[in-house]
């Protein structure tokens, strides 16, 4: 992949100059490596850029009008033009305070930013598409408690024996509506738990820990994110400078005089270019609740917690070549996956857990603290116990009216469930339903069909855009007694949900972040001391791919001196990829204690679901591939069979139904790839075109498209096999005899059993250079 910007012509490609002036020589748009602090001027449009020139009624060109050139002064203002002095920390009372609602600037930021979804054009879904997790499939099922968790909390669905319905919607976050699901990204776990006590949505990512730690930044990192203003590239890719611009500034180390504190990109941006961010399916992600929550009890004792979701089928994830190659092939990879496995009965099973802390004053655990979204707790020091199981059983059946009007809140609680002051909470209870005003079109998007709660609803909502509910009364006011004082207000006998009274911290009204909130590289170095060798492998292999594609130099220097923070080796490997010297640490690295619960090698997990892929044709051993698909469906996996055309394969016995052409099928979509026996002359060729089998003096060639197959499992680690006489096309696809992995066996059931026990492990990590 060339790391030339496509779009800019060669003599402006510069290393260290800028795309306005001449290549090597600095110049007005030459990013610098740290920050710049000292108020100046903006910077020139770029030679390429130019704004629209107003036009006036005679025809004259007037120059640009000046209300375009927003962004255009060297202080940044309001959107009433009052100068700001801080916009990365919302304003608090007192520093690990809660977030005061009279903080206006962080209210219009996040406004603005909520209101900016885009509507998808020409397609019937014309509603604004959201303006982060545009993307995503949902499922209905039920949460069954196990009962575990009375001792922490009094919420019914969490204690009680009743099955609650949950709808859950899982997504990307960066691209929109139209982009493809296996890109680099977090993904977005959301759940709605329809409970008889008001509706709960643990609104998640598959990644615990966040971008930022306070939510005013949120704007700043989404924009960074977001493809390019000017041109709207790249789609739904991190692997560009403005997004790397973003997290490799703003972190104690690289700013020491910076006041910024907050902002801690570092520990997601290494969990983002480890396999966790390119799943296999949803069905094999983990989902997090990312802040810390606070239970209370029937006692009204609290507990802190943060919430985990563990697959039944375990995390695994795909490689990044298959990940790009499915992007192209089947966007809808794991929309389609989700909804096929609903559909066949393979209902996708997620462990509710919770790891516990004492709800002491100064909020923190071992040290760790635990307002602070970018950290997690090591489950080696807080074990995540189960407290139910989530099953998904039914799809949708209108995307529209479901997938996308469902409208999540982490303000939706029920009693027993309560929030800390998390600074990045506190932003998400403003955002999320102000966010639904435009993408719902209005305020009363409760009463859309998935939004309605199972709890009777008794508010005073009353009239507004898209009102359906038919308010009775004539006194919507408390108190009243023209309508007989009704509603009343419930208390803690009966039902009420009532905050947690908690001592709110004393301090002064200040936009500051604790001081604890500017470790950015402990928890990293922990994340990176975790992974096995292949992981670490990935690790690399992504960074240097992304900061590969950043153009300017001076944001790939500064992507070193963060991973050089992080680990020496991680920072050498990439800069040599990258042919940059490796800088030195300027934080001293700690000897962070590893956590093995972060490493997704090493377990064994269960094969359901799987897709094992079998090749054959005309001429294979057909009562062998009858067999195999028989075992494989008992195994609780899913079969295809692989031919050159559809239809059938009649041979004696049974017909074979194809399920994949050679036109069809890629590599990508299994699991497995397995060779039905072949056991005539010839017959090995699978779908030779050039020769008919058997014939005497013609050889027979294996299909292309079978070789490539062949090839690219080899590569991406998937366990291949075959039997009797299979092993002609293995050597033509260059796939050397006894390759760990590659198995050959007298019949179908035979090779099957070896494959069956290498799924166990997802993939033959030996095959990658470190040998896993
Ligand atoms: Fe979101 N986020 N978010 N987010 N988020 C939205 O709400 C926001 C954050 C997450 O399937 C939006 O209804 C702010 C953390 C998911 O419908 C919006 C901040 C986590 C989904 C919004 C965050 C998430 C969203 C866009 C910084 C993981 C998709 C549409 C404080 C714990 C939900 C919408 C779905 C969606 C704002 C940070 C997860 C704009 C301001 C942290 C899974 O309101």
């Amino acid at each position: 992949m060339s790391d030339k910007n496509p779009h800019k012509p060669d003599d402006v490609l510069r290393e260290d100059g800028p795309a306005d002036g001449v290549p090597g020589k600095p110049g007005p748009h030459t990013p610098s490596v740290a920050e710049p602090t000292e108020p100046h001027a903006p910077l020139p449009p770029r030679t390429d850029h130019s704004a629209p020139e107003s036009v006036s009624p005679t025809g004259q060109r007037t120059g640009a009008d000046p209300s375009a050139h927003a962004q255009g002064d060297a202080y940044r203002t309001t959107a009433q033009g009052a100068r700001l002095y801080d916009t990365d920390h919302s304003l608090k009372a007192g520093e690990r305070g809660p977030v005061l609602l009279q903080d206006h600037h962080l209210r219009e930021k996040i406004t603005h930013f909520d209101h900016v979804g885009a509507p998808p054009s020409g397609s019937w879904g014309s509603i604004p598409e959201r303006v982060v997790h545009a993307r995503g499939a949902a499922a209905h099922g039920g949460f069954r408690s196990y009962g575990t968790a009375a001792k922490v909390t009094k919420a019914a669905f969490l204690t009680g024996e009743a099955e609650t319905p949950v709808f859950v919607r899982f997504s990307t976050v960066l691209g929109s509506r139209g982009s493809s699901d296996t890109v680099r990204d977090t993904r977005g776990f959301a759940t709605k738990f329809y409970t008889g006590e008001g509706t709960f949505d643990l609104v998640g990512n598959n990644i615990p820990v966040f971008f930022i730690q306070d939510a005013v930044k949120f704007p700043d990192i989404i924009h960074a994110g977001k493809p390019h203003p000017d041109r709207e590239i790249p789609q739904a890719q991190s692997a560009h400078d403005t997004f790397w611009d973003f997290v490799t500034l703003h972190t104690e180390a690289t700013l020491p005089h910076s006041r910024l504190r907050s902002s801690g990109g570092t520990p997601i941006t290494l969990w983002n270019m480890s396999d966790r961010a390119i799943p296999r399916s949803f069905r094999t992600m983990e989902g997090f609740g990312v802040h810390t929550f606070r239970l209370v009890n029937a006692e009204g004792a609290t507990t802190l917690v943060k919430f985990h979701w563990k697959p039944k089928l375990g995390v695994h994830s795909l490689v990044w070549e298959e990940a790009q190659l499915i992007n192209g092939m089947d966007p809808d990879f794991h929309r389609r996956d989700l909804a096929d496995a609903i559909e066949a009965g393979a209902y996708p099973e997620w462990e509710l857990g919770i790891q516990t802390f004492p709800d002491t004053a100064e909020q923190t655990f071992e040290g760790i603290d635990l307002l602070d979204p970018t950290k997690i707790v090591p489950e080696e020091l807080a074990p995540v116990q189960p407290v139910g199981l989530l099953t998904l059983n039914a799809n949708p059946s209108n995307f529209f009216a479901e997938t996308e009007q469902v409208a999540f809140h982490p303000g939706h609680l029920v009693p027993g469930i309560d929030i800390t002051d998390d600074p990045l909470l506190a932003g998400r209870l403003f955002s999320y339903l102000d966010t639904q005003i435009s993408r719902l079109g209005g305020p009363n998007f409760a009463q859309l069909p998935v939004n309605r709660t199972h709890a009777p609803v008794n508010d005073m909502h009353r009239d507004g855009m898209h009102q359906t509910a038919v308010h009775t009364g004539t006194a919507p006011y408390r108190p009243n007694s023209l309508d007989g004082g009704c509603p009343f207000l419930a208390g803690a006998d009966t039902g009420a949900y009532i905050e947690t009274p908690v001592e709110v911290p004393t301090g002064r009204k200040q936009r500051e972040a604790p001081a604890s909130f500017s470790d950015h590289f402990s928890q990293p170095r922990l994340f990176w001391r975790s992974m096995s060798p292949v992981e670490r492998e990935h690790i690399i292999a992504a960074y240097t791919f992304e900061l590969g594609k950043c153009y300017e130099q001076a944001v790939k220097e500064r992507g070193l001196q963060v991973l050089a923070n992080i680990d020496p080796e991680l920072c050498e490997q990439v800069a040599t990829g990258l042919g940059l010297p490796a800088p030195e640490a300027t934080v001293p690295l700690t000897d962070a204690e590893p956590s093995p619960a972060l490493s997704q090698l090493g377990h064994t997990w269960p094969l359901d679901g799987r897709v094992i892929g079998i090749v054959t044709d005309e001429r294979g051993d057909l009562d062998g591939v009858r067999t195999v698909r028989r075992a494989v469906l008992d195994a609780g996996m899913v079969p295809l069979v692989i031919a050159p055309a559809g239809g059938k394969l009649d041979a004696e016995g049974e017909p074979v139904q194809v399920q994949r052409t050679f036109a069809t099928a890629r590599s990508v979509e299994y699991d497995a790839v397995l060779l039905a026996g072949a056991p005539g002359p010839g017959a090995d060729a699978y779908g030779a075109r050039d020769a008919k089998a058997g014939d005497a003096g013609t050889e027979a060639t294996t299909d292309p498209r079978v070789l490539l197959m062949l090839s690219e499992a080899y590569r991406h680690g998937k366990a291949i096999g075959g039997w009797a006489g299979a092993e002609t096309a293995l050597d033509a696809a260059g796939i050397p005899a006894g390759a760990p992995g590659v198995v050959s066996a007298q019949s179908g059931t035979g090779a099957l059993e070896q494959i069956t026990r290498l799924l166990g492990e997802h993939r033959v990590w030996e095959r990658f250079g470190t040998g896993g």
